[in-house]
């Protein structure tokens, strides 16, 4: 069945608004929902992929990768129609951490003990299934697969690209361009070319690769499913989210030099009974080794640039204008939240492309760079914090005082998971708690040294 929903696609003034010809480059989370957005107020939308379509590839068990899914996602997927199934019918919750510790004992932090919100595990690939599939709903998209961009004219929005295939190049012209895709963007490649173009990027020294906890004989799942548990061993960190068929996919975190050293399986299990010991049997020896030794640790790197447009004509977003360290696990609702912001230009500016990329561009940075920062802050914090006590000893008092005064102290992880404040403005709303925990612990260490004066004063220790 199709069905062009174009509810938007004249202004509520009346007049008939022209329909714009856009281009999608990159039809992966970012990609694929920004034309569903378009799609909705009537555009023309053409989404160029480099890979093949992945609805015609079936996904071997055991080699799904999800996400977390926090509130600025899911609000870009309500505003598609897709949020209810991707939470209700797909998403796993996770409530709290699961911290698992040396000896293998565990303990939770609840995510939110007032409101009782999680965040959800999703399949990158589902997800990327479920908003493709979608836009077939919408007569006004069409969706080319196996196109790499190879070349782009951005201010003349012509771009040229090589089909993967048969090695044809297409030439494509559009009103807009929209750069979706991802960390290595070539649009942003192309943007580099103009003068007052900002750019920069940083790999860690870790790299991650992915590991899998497999279901266990009665296919559940082998640890309690509703968190997200973490490993956090200072150099080292391992994650796992939970998956849809009980099985677990695993993210372990290490330097680079690390993973060289584990050149054996002798290596790599004595590496795992040291730090990760609990995790052995969970995942099974033999398919620790087989899994380790059969993928290589990929590099993840940081990229801030500025600005996002060129002329009224293309526009970056998701990973290609701002791709950040998973630490926050920030990254796809980020790119999400791009979605939305720029669906609220279109609608305030009556789609004039001009003054929506102009606008895109002198706001969204501020709040793209503050992830950016908190999740490298993440970064370095998780190695070295979470095992000291001052770390917990915080995130008691700030879950103390947001309990007893949950309108007016958000704690920092809870404003950017659970609210859509702008990014810049959690770090501001944190940097303020920071004031007022110094002040109230002044005054109540002047108090404390007040009363000893007194009491001595008074003889009361004689
Ligand atoms: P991508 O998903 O990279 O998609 C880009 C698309 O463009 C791809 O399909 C690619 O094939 C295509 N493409 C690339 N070049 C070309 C070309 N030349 N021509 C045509 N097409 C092209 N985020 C969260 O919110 N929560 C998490 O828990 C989380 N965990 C993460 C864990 C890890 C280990 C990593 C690395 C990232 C994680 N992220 C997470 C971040 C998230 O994966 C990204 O932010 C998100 O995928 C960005 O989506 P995107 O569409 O912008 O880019
Ligand atoms: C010390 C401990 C300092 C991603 C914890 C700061 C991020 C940060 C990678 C978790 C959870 C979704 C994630 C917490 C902090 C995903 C996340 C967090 C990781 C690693 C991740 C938390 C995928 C900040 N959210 N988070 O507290 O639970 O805390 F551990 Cl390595």
């Amino acid at each position: 069945m199709t069905t062009i929903r174009n509810g938007h696609a004249n202004g509520s003034n009346g007049h008939a608004k022209k329909q714009l010809d856009v281009v999608v480059v990159g039809g992966g989370l970012v990609g694929s929902l920004e034309a569903l957005f378009l799609a909705r107020r009537g555009h023309r939308v053409r989404l160029y992929e480099y890979r093949e379509d992945i609805r015609n590839t079936p996904q071997a068990r055991g080699r799904s990768i999800n996400l977390a899914l926090s509130v600025r996602g899911r609000q870009a997927l309500k505003s598609v129609g897709l949020e209810h199934h991707m939470i209700q019918e797909h998403g796993i919750p996770m409530r709290g951490r699961r911290i698992h510790k040396l000896d293998g004992s565990t303990y939770v932090i609840p995510y939110d003990a007032n409101s009782k919100q999680c965040i959800y595990s999703v399949g990158r690939n589902y997800l990327n299934c479920q908003l493709l599939e979608e836009s077939e709903k919408y007569g006004n998209v069409e969706r080319f697969f196996h196109h790499k961009l190879v070349d782009a004219q951005l201010s003349k929005g012509s771009l040229t690209f090589q089909k993967t295939d048969t090695k044809e190049i297409v030439q494509v012209t559009a009103d807009l361009v929209i750069g979706a895709d991802g960390a290595f963007s070539g649009v942003r490649k192309a943007m580099m070319k103009q003068p007052l173009f900002d750019y920069s990027q940083k790999y860690i020294e870790h790299g991650y690769l992915e590991l899998c906890i497999p279901a266990d004989e009665n296919d559940g799942f082998q640890m309690p499913a509703n968190f997200l548990h973490i490993w956090p061993r200072g150099e080292f960190m391992m994650i796992a989210l939970p998956n849809q068929d009980c099985s677990w996919t695993v993210t372990l975190f290490m330097p680079f030099t690390n993973f060289k050293r584990l050149d054996t399986p002798e290596k790599l299990i004595a590496f795992f009974e040291k730090y990760f010991p609990d995790s052995i049997p969970l995942i099974g020896k033999n398919k620790l080794i087989e899994d380790f030794f059969a993928g290589s640790p990929s590099p993840l790197v940081a990229v801030k640039c500025r600005p996002y447009h060129v002329e009224d004509k293309a526009l970056l977003i998701g990973d290609a204008a701002h791709a950040v360290v998973p630490f926050y696990g920030q990254g796809m609702n980020a790119g999400f939240e791009d979605c939305t912001l720029l669906d609220q230009l279109f609608q305030k500016h009556n789609d004039n492309l001009a003054d929506i990329l102009t606008e895109f561009s002198n706001t969204r940075w501020e709040d793209t760079f503050a992830i950016s920062d908190l999740a490298m802050y993440n970064y370095i914090e998780m190695r070295d914090l979470v095992t000291r006590p001052t770390y917990r000893l915080r995130k008691a008092i700030d879950d103390f005082i947001y309990w007893l005064l949950p309108r007016v102290w958000v704690p920092l992880y809870n404003s950017v998971t659970f609210t859509t404040m702008p990014y810049h403005k959690c770090v501001k709303n944190r940097e303020w708690q920071d004031k007022v925990l110094k002040k109230i612990s002044t005054i109540g260490l002047l108090a404390a040294l007040g009363g000893a004066a007194v009491a001595i004063k008074l003889n009361y220790f004689a």
